[in-house]
């Protein structure tokens, strides 16, 4: 708290500060005066019951106060929320990249990274696009937390005050594999921003297999992997050309993993599932894939035994 990783830490706080003042003021003063009624009327004292009738200046008192109060946080609420839809006109962009369940970064000119890396003291837009779901930015250290919406070109600002590193998380529910959807911000000095760009492989040049990248495009890697470990779904090495055992609503058999079947594992995924996994995780690619893409997917997935 108050750390001031950047410019909107101050504005926040002071609104979070005051509504739990104000809260806490009023949970105290409610149980004391609990307590004291309680002791004061107790039933053993006998004291006889006085009826009122309306009493037009606590009616008055009982409006207002409570009015000003909740204007006051609105006020500081509002005040603070503002100036994170205006970011400054000359702010460097990067594009924030959300998709089951990993964050990546494209950098002016293409360039892409798994981390955030920022240069202290400069106000930077961050514009916010969903490969599959919503999803949520969320750089807490920062005040930082803006949905992440397929199809709708969200954004957020910031100025990042100090060096460091922070976490980034997703603060929308997104599947299964939610609560690993972490990322990490580096604030580094604006020397260091440079060379670290200037060094940073351009993957969009790289002479990856066209497959691959597809499959990376898609986000086939946030539950696929091509290392042999199991992360949501079955791992790509060495599938090619495997037995695979199948669950069908008729029993089990195996079969030989060719094209055809990858074809079909990727255009319906529900109809046979692969033993030890669930249906309905793996959605169909039918409309998103096409024909090509599944070719090209086959070739590279030849290529990893
Ligand atoms: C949300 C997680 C998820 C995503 C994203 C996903 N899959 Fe899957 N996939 C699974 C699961 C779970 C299975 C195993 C159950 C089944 O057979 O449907 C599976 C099975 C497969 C199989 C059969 C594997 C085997 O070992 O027999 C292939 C091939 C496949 N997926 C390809 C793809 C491709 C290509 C993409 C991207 C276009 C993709 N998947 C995206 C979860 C996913
Ligand atoms: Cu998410």
């Amino acid at each position: 708290m108050f750390s001031g990783a950047s410019n909107f830490v101050n504005g926040v706080d002071k609104t979070f500060f005051i509504i739990l003042g104000i809260s806490f003021f009023f949970l105290i003063g409610i149980t004391f005066t609990m307590i004291f009624f309680v002791l004061k009327y107790n039933r053993k004292k006998k004291i006889a019951a006085v009826q009122l009738k309306d009493n037009t200046w606590l009616e008055i008192t009982w409006t207002l106060v409570p009015l000003a109060l909740v204007m006051g946080m609105f006020y500081y609420g509002y005040m603070a929320f503002i100036p994170t839809r205006y970011p400054p006109k000359d702010a460097m962009e990067v594009k924030v990249i959300a998709r089951m369940w990993k964050w990546s970064f494209e950098y002016k000119g293409g360039k892409q990274s798994d981390s955030l890396v920022l240069p202290v003291n400069k106000a930077v837009k961050l514009n916010l696009e969903s490969m599959d779901v919503i999803h949520g930015f969320f750089i807490p250290s920062f005040r930082l937390k803006e949905d992440v919406v397929p199809g709708k070109h969200n954004y957020t600002w910031c100025i990042p005050e100090e060096i460091g590193q922070y976490e980034i998380m997703c603060s929308s529910y997104c599947g299964v594999r939610h609560s690993y959807m972490e990322g990490q911000v580096v604030v580094v000095s604006e020397d260091d921003f440079n060379k670290w760009l200037a060094a940073l492989p351009d993957k969009s040049k790289e002479t990856k297999s066209e497959g691959f990248k597809i499959l990376q495009n898609n986000g086939c890697m946030g539950c696929h992997s091509i290392d042999g470990s199991k992360i949501v779904g079955p791992s790509f090495k060495g599938l090619y050309g495997s037995t695979v055992e199948l669950v069908a609503d008729d029993g089990t058999k195996k079969i030989t993993a060719d094209s055809t079947y990858i074809k079909e594992s990727i255009f319906l995924p529900d109809k046979e599932i692969v033993a030890g996994y669930q249906k309905g995780i793996m959605k169909s690619y039918d409309n998103i894939l096409k024909k090509e893409d599944v070719s090209k997917i086959i070739e590279y997935l030849k290529t990893i035994k």
